[in-house]
């Protein structure tokens, strides 16, 4: 144990003064580029809020068998309104939406499990709103368990108590209790979704998508695309996650200190594609499409590791979104998608006629892609296509889809030309000492697991002027406002991580193993950055970015926010 960690942590010094001096020059140069070329035709840098950082890891395969157990859903939750009005008036009274969870048993992959629902449903409520708008959810807790629903790329520019993480941005909404959620759209729009950040309990089912709609998104309906949906990916686990998690903390899941990649792939929360095994499956989960259409798929991976890879048999797309960016991007037969990111992709349904039926694959076949007219079913029949013959293997890289094809801003955007400072964050697995002397393996950044004081939120203990700990999470602080410079570093050979970075979205510079967020500091507050492989953040993968502590300490709590805390043993340990 003690070699092991001694080799991390000379890793972590040799590899700084390296990775700081590759960045750089990269970085120097594509400035100097642009300024050269002048503004109207310069290259404007690649934005994200999510990125994959390289290495591998293995694909599982699957068989498929279509059965006799049938789900039921609601499908609009798959499809958008299309008499959403979208305008640039924000809407009078907000957006509503009550969010109720409770503990359901159904079996979304022909294995029966207890799931967490959000108003009954798995996966939840679609909401749509217009930038500007300002969104109101009212969330109850009915399950036994504390709860919060994060906003998945959402800003959260001054209201960063509204982010949704205990231990972070609010206490637990306790078991039994409730909570609003206010916050106003400013400055975006786009895909995005929203999810529990209690735990990975986000891997129970607590999950929906969130969609911004502006009269400024340069794709619009009509013009780029017929009709759109939303199309919800994601490895499945036939465990509840507590129970993967407390095992992955001891001696490893089902005997291996990998984590599950899951027993199943779920389409829009169901699945027909089984691992290793032989039990009976429902029947395909079915999109239904019109014929000679251009249907636009916002498409989100809300699982908990595996990348995923989307394709449908016959039909090219193109990409036109990368999380909430509008691209010109490439033609692709198929499209890989790791956990928490999102693409637009639009599909046109001119391979056939009615009743014609094709395989919708992620990383085996999972869904039919069927051709109906006016919601008429005209065939059970199911598909027999065959796959695109260049599909990537299933052993093959996790590259993310801006590392090998040219994705081009529709509306041009420009990093900041400098960072006021930079901040250095080495990820790694390891070994980790916790607050008990208890030696847990695990993920860190710069050697320190993150320990979650989950009734005492980061965001409460920088507002009342108190340093973060440095013993129980890694955290840098960027003081002012202007560009700011975080570099990960991933030293896990053999193992890729999709970071996620909470209220902000950060221009790209990549290379390989390494990558250099650029943000503009303006949203103050204390944002995670962690990985969405959910289980590596239960095993602490987890960091904390400071922005502007000065201007969080002017910004006032809300009363009912405090209220979560109030009575509350601040000196409890939460999940990560
Ligand atoms: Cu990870």
């Amino acid at each position: 144990m003690r070699a092991s960690a001694l080799a991390f942590a000379l890793i972590t010094l040799i590899n700084i003064p390296d990775l700081a001096a590759a960045v750089y020059m990269p970085a120097t140069l594509k400035y100097d580029r642009m300024i050269a070329q002048g503004p109207t035709t310069r290259q404007p840098g690649r934005m994200a809020k999510s990125l994959l950082l390289k290495t591998r890891i293995s694909s599982a395969t699957a068989t498929s068998s279509g059965s006799a157990v049938t789900a039921t859903y609601d499908s609009s939750i798959f499809t958008l309104n299309s008499s959403f009005v979208i305008t640039d008036v924000p809407s009078r009274h907000g957006r509503y939406a009550s969010v109720r969870s409770t503990q359901l048993t159904p079996a979304p992959d022909g294995y029966e499990r207890t799931l967490y629902a959000v108003n009954g449903q798995f996966p939840g409520p679609l909401i749509e709103a217009n930038e500007g708008d300002t969104v109101i959810v009212h969330v109850t807790n009915n399950l036994a368990m504390g709860q919060s629903i994060h906003w998945h790329g959402m800003l959260m520019n001054g209201t960063q108590y509204m982010d949704g993480v205990p231990g972070f941005s609010q206490c637990p909404i306790p078991a039994g209790g409730s909570f609003t959620y206010n916050f106003t759209i400013t400055n975006q729009y786009g895909s995005y979704w929203w999810h529990s950040h209690y735990g990975n309990t986000v891997a129970d089912g607590l999950v929906g998508g969130l969609i911004v709609h502006s009269v400024n998104d340069p794709l619009k309906l009509g013009q780029d695309y017929d009709e759109e949906r939303v199309l919800m990916l994601a490895d499945w686990v036939d465990v509840l996650s507590d129970t993967v998690v407390a095992e992955l903390a001891g001696g490893g899941f089902d005997g291996s200190r990998v984590p599950p990649q899951g027993d199943a792939i779920l389409v829009n929360g169901i699945s027909v594609a089984r691992i290793n095994s032989s039990c009976e499956v429902p029947i395909p989960p079915e999109i239904q499409v019109p014929v000679n259409k251009r249907i636009r798929f916002r498409v989100l991976n809300h699982g908990s590791h595996l990348l995923l890879r989307l394709s449908i048999d016959q039909h090219p797309f193109q990409v036109v979104e990368v999380d909430d960016t509008p691209v010109y991007g490439p033609d692709l037969h198929e499209l890989p998608i790791a956990v928490g990111q999102r693409y637009s992709i639009v599909v046109n349904t001119t391979e056939g006629t009615v009743g014609d039926v094709f395989w919708l694959r992620a990383n085996a076949a999972v869904a039919s892609f069927r051709y109906v007219e006016d919601g008429v079913t005209p065939t059970t029949q199911q598909p027999t296509t065959q796959a695109w013959t260049d599909l990537a293997a299933a052993n093959s890289e996790c590259d993310d889809l801006d590392e090998t094809n040219s994705l081009t801003p529709r509306v041009a955007m420009y990093p900041p030309e400098s960072a006021l400072d930079t901040h250095v964050l080495s990820s790694a697995f390891g070994t980790f000492v916790n607050v008990t002397g208890q030696s847990n393996t695990g993920f860190g950044f710069n050697n320190v697991s993150y320990q979650n004081q989950i009734n005492d939120p980061l965001l409460a203990q920088v507002e009342r002027g108190q340093s973060i700990n440095s013993s129980l999470i890694a955290n840098v602080a960027f003081d002012g406002i202007g560009g700011g410079d975080i570099i990960v570093n991933n030293l896990d050979a053999g193992i890729v991580h999709p970071y996620h970075l909470h209220g902000r979205s950060f221009f790209l510079i990549q290379g390989g193993s390494w990558a250099v967020l650029r943000i503009i500091t303006d949203t103050p507050g204390v944002w995670p950055l962690h990985c969405h492989i959910g289980w590596h953040l239960a095993q602490g993968k987890m960091a904390a970015i400071v922005v502007q502590p000065d201007a969080v300490e002017r910004i006032a709590q809300p009363w009912d926010w405090s209220n979560l805390c109030a009575g509350k043993d601040a000196g409890a340990w939460g999940p990560d």
